[in-house]
């Protein structure tokens, strides 16, 4: 059974809205297109609705994300120990820190992570221009240290604490997939499988994924967390999103990416099961007819096996 769990939280990053997100992703159909293709689907409802709060010399509305991550992670350690997939919707991409951390705390190390992205979101409260915490999840979830001292530092220890006693993330096990914005400080922590939008221009969907297929076998993951913040789209299908970067995602490019995906992870041999799938930074203020999140909802279709003459499953 798949748990759908909404998150509306968009206090952390540089344009509010996607706290409406997650109605706007179930208003498009997310749970019933599911079902749809033969999924049992529950809808857990949404993580409580945050009010800003900054404390002094801290990072912005630092004390209600800490309390959404706490959160988000209980919520998906017990999705798995009820048996279930998470299924996480934002909401702002830092959130996805506790819900990431649920997963290599339940399944171990080996969990690798996609960050289907326009951004790496590796920054640290050090490097970070903006100071926006949804440039971090990354790095927070791989353990960074804040770069920098005082409350910020503080507050960056008391996010570490949140993501609880499982292991960190290594940024060996992070791969990333159409890249197209990335601050020079972030490069360094490109250490597992970058693909960039030149790389996917210039070898095409089918091959940037089978070199991610291949990379999944050769680290030994054991499970893989799917992050799809919709800024990876082109902004001109998906407007719908804060920090748009033009140069992304077609719709056919979007869509052969979730198909092969699942084509992967359905191989009798494919060593590595899905963990968990996020879908985040979806803004229906910046929107006309809700086009991001009716395209956010096809594409899981895909994920899941629907294809153009069926579902596979
Ligand atoms: N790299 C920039 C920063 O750190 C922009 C980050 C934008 N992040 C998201 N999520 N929208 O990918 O501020
Ligand atoms: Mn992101
Ligand atoms: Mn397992
Ligand atoms: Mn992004």
């Amino acid at each position: 059974m798949i748990d759908v769990i909404g998150v509306p939280f968009d206090l952390c990053g540089s344009r509010p809205g996607c706290a409406l997100g997650p109605a706007a992703v179930r208003y498009a159909g997310l749970v019933e297109t599911l079902q749809g293709i033969g999924l049992e689907v529950r809808d857990c409802g949404d993580m409580p609705a945050m009010r800003p709060e900054t404390d002094e010399d801290g990072m912005r509305n630092f004390p209600p994300l800490l309390e959404t991550v706490r959160g988000l992670r209980k919520a998906v350690y017990k999705t798995y120990l009820e048996g279930n997939l998470p299924i996480v919707v934002g909401g702002e991409h830092t959130v996805v820190a506790g819900a990431v951390a649920a997963a290599l705390q339940f399944h171990g190390e080996d969990v690798a992570v996609l960050w289907i992205d326009a951004h790496a979101d590796a920054n640290t409260p050090g490097s970070s221009a903006s100071g926006n915490l949804h440039g971090m999840p990354i790095a927070a979830l791989a353990g960074l240290p804040s770069g920098t001292e005082g409350k910020v530092d503080e507050e960056w220890n008391a996010l570490q604490e949140a993501l609880g006693s499982g292991p960190r993330l290594s940024l060996n096990r992070t791969a990333w997939y159409a890249l197209r914005d990335v601050d020079p400080p972030e490069v360094p922590q490109l250490q597992g499988l970058a693909l960039t939008m030149h790389d996917i221009d210039r070898h095409g969907v089918v091959n940037t994924m089978h070199t991610l297929d291949r990379w999944l076998r050769t680290i030994g993951a054991s499970h893989l967390w799917i992050s799809f913040d919709v800024d990876a789209l082109d902004p001109i299908l998906a407007p719908g999103t804060g920090t748009a970067v033009r140069g992304g995602l077609t719709y056919r490019e979007a869509h052969l990416c979730a198909e092969l995906l699942f084509e992967m992870m359905a191989a009798s041999d494919c060593p590595y099961r899905l963990a968990g799938v996020d879908v985040v930074e979806t803004n229906p203020l910046v929107d006309a007819n809700n086009a991001t999140a009716v395209m956010v909802v096809e594409w899981f279709a895909s994920l899941f096996g629907k294809t153009i003459l069926g579902s596979r499953r």
